[in-house]
């Protein structure tokens, strides 16, 4: 019997993960639509045959309508969602970042305590994606010998009105600190943040790029183009800088084009191609997962209270100086 999952929130991700679940995930469907925009739940409901429309989470869990919930509302309004789910014990798949501070995130691993085993997984989608998943066997393996730094570049063409200069930390480099100390197997010592010369091209409201320094306890050093008014299309890439080798990925793949005294070849423009195939590997991995009773297969709450403290120390140093990032001890729970 299929999954009955609910979806919470139908915006770009929850849209883009309903035409996921509905076409190219198997084992599952969308069974509910929770959005308290109705002509939004309804044009997204229409794309998932027999979905049903909620505006709160707690109607179609009183309904027994589904069996697990995703999450897929800005971070600010999923504990008010995580806290009923969990209550009623359903597995979640909570979009990045968990919550938006570790205050919160310590909240949710304390309800989540209560259960028997984790419930929650979060979406950090680039651990699915399979060159990031190659890197880190590399990595791992030690062929190349041992890692010695990392430079990452992050680029979106452009961005909402609603995305304001701490976003930059806890909207965007917020993935880079889930996805480096899984690559590099060692936590976030220290973060601070560079300022190179302002994008006139950039809305007033943000002083960006910025470049974002990240130490690691094993001494890797990573840096971080953060860049959210390229212009031209969205960009991730890797490099990763070892002993005997450098390795490379997320360059542009694909048609290369030779015509009329030019080379091209096609580049992203969103997130929700250039992680397509990361998204589909989460969510049906996930979806296996719940089914045959381990409930999480990727990052889980612990792991996104890290990235909390992470963004907290990474906001304080848009302001300056070299931000130190201090965790509790991971509960057994979370072993
Ligand atoms: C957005 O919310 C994402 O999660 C994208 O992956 C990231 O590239 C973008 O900067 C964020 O705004």
């Amino acid at each position: 019997q299929d999954l009955r999952i609910g979806v919470v929130g139908a915006g770009l991700m929850g849209a883009d993960h309903i035409a996921r679940i509905t076409h190219r995930i198997s084992g599952a469907r969308v069974a509910a639509v929770i959005e308290p925009d109705a002509g939004r739940a309804a044009a997204a409901a229409g794309n998932a045959p027999g979905a049903q429309t909620y505006s709160r989470v707690e109607d179609a869990i009183a309904d027994s309508a589904v069996d697990a919930v995703l999450i897929a509302t800005p971070g600010q309004f999923h504990l008010p969602v995580l806290e009923p789910a969990l209550a009623a014990g359903l597995p979640i798949l909570c979009e990045k970042p968990l919550t938006p501070d570790s205050d919160t995130s310590l909240q949710v691993l304390a309800l989540e305590q209560k259960l028997d085993r984790p419930h929650i997984q979060v979406g950090f989608m680039r651990r699915f994606d399979p060159e990031y998943a190659q890197l880190r066997e590399l990595i791992a393996s030690g062929d190349a010998g041992e890692l010695l730094m990392v430079r990452a570049v992050h680029r979106n063409p452009s961005v909402p009105d609603s995305y304001g200069q701490s976003m930059l930390i806890t909207d965007s480099v917020v993935h880079e600190f889930d996805v480096v100390p899984w690559l590099a197997g060692s936590p976030i010592a220290s973060v601070e943040v560079k300022y190179p010369r302002r994008n006139d091209l950039s809305p007033e409201r943000l002083r960006e790029p910025i470049l974002v320094l990240i130490e690691l306890q094993n001494g890797v050093l990573v840096d971080v183009e953060m860049n959210v008014s390229v212009q031209f299309g969205y960009q991730v890439a890797t490099e990763a800088v070892f002993q005997q080798g450098v390795a490379r990925i997320g360059q542009p793949s694909g048609l290369q084009l030779w015509q009329a005294g030019r080379v091209s070849s096609a580049e992203h423009v969103s997130f929700t191609t250039r992680f397509a195939t990361a998204y589909d590997n989460e969510i049906q991995r996930w979806v296996d997962a719940v089914r045959d009773g381990r409930l999480v297969d990727g990052p889980n709450a612990w792991d996104g209270y890290l990235v909390a403290l992470a963004c907290e120390a990474g906001v304080r140093a848009l302001d300056g100086g070299v931000q130190s990032v201090e965790a509790a001890d991971r509960p057994a729970f979370y072993a």
